[in-house]
This record gives structure tokens, sequence and C-alpha cells, in this order.
């Protein structure tokens, strides 16, 4: 069966579950025999964004750098999972446009900041409160709501387990998988 190549774009919070979920979903996508590479940002950034900060400037140079990699995977027909806050909707908007129409799937992991805080697994939201780390998503940095994401996962009202096996089911029904 012919498969059908995408972006799977993960956007949200700090600690709102992207690569968490991102993850299940790499796993199940291999399980199920396909192809397909998981970018995330918390990795990327020891590596081909090695050089960047969390400016505005910065994060828009970091997801542009993404989404041509997503769209270089894409184009070789795999699937290409990004876990990024990507926190501005244009650059996502010029994310979406880098592939052809129907390859880029939108997933906003929507779990509300008071929720990622009150987890705050890295300790991270602690830090950006007392002001040790300026310029954190949320706080004090924007965070664009997406308008039109294709799915929207809240990881206070469903485990990561649930949000893969939504994201697996849309990916059936619109003939990705
Ligand atoms: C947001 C920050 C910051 C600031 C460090 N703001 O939850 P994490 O720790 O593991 O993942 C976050 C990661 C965000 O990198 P991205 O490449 O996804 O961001 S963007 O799309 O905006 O370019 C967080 C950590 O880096 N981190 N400082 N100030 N997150």
């Amino acid at each position: 069966k012919q498969q059908r190549p995408c972006v799977l774009w993960f956007t949200g919070l700090s600690g709102a579950g992207k690569s968490t979920i991102a993850d299940l979903v790499d796993r199940r996508l291999a399980e199920l025999g396909r192809h397909a590479t998981l970018l995330d940002g918390d990795n990327l950034r020891h590596g081909i964004s090695r050089d960047l900060g969390f400016s505005s400037a910065e994060r828009t140079e970091n997801v542009r750098r993404v989404a041509e990699v997503a769209a270089l995977f894409v184009d070789a027909g795999m699937i290409a999972l990004v876990a990024l806050i990507s926190p501005f909707r244009s650059e996502r908007e010029t994310a979406r446009h880098r592939v052809e129409a129907g390859e880029f799937v939108e997933i906003h992991v929507a779990t509300p900041l008071a929720e990622c805080e009150r987890r705050d697994a890295k300790g991270l939201y602690r830090k950006a409160r007392a002001g040790e780390l300026p310029d954190f998503t949320g706080i004090d940095h924007p965070y664009e709501l997406p308008q039109a994401p294709e799915i929207t996962i809240d990881t206070s009202e469903m485990t990561p387990e649930e949000g893969c096996e939504r994201i697996i089911r849309y990916l059936q029904e619109h003939h990705y998988l």
C-alpha cells in the first residue's frame, strides 16, 4: 500500500506533553511498519540549533530550520514528527506551506499553563518565576494559540496514550496510514 507522507507538527507550552506523545506516536508508527523520524526541540537545540537562544528572532530561526528539515523528510516519503513550542502563528503557517497541501497535520498539545506549571517536571517554571530563566514561554514570553489545528490534545483531560491513539485514528481516517 502506498505511504502518504506528512509532517506531524506538535506545538504547545513547555511541559505540555509534546515530546511524550510524539515519542509514543513514533513507536506506534514503527510497529505499523512506517518510516518516521522524530525532531524534538530539546535534542535539536544540542545540534542544528545549538547556536540559538530563546529570543523571538532565535525561536523564529529555530522553527524555520526544523521546518526545512521536516520538509526534506517528507520529500523522502517519510512521516516527520516535530515537537517544538513554536510559539508564533506565522512561523507555524510558514512551516505548513513548506510542504504540499494536506501534508501538514498541526497538533496543539493544549495542556493549560496552570497544569504545566503545577507538574513542572524539569523545574523550569519555578526558575522562570524566580527570574532565573528570562523569556520563558507562558511566563514572560508569548504563546500564540493555534486557530485551526487539525488535532487538539489536552493532557489534563486524557493520558498521553489516549492522545497517541487519537492521532493514530486521525491518520487512519485521513488515509495517511
Ligand atoms: C521556553 C525553554 C526556555 C525558554 C529553555 N522558554 O520543556 P523543555 O524545556 O524540555 O523544552 C523546552 C525547550 C524549548 O525549545 P523549543 O526549541 O521547543 O522552543 S521554540 O520552539 O520556542 O524555539 C524547555 C527549554 O527548551 N527551555 N529555556 N526561555 N522553553
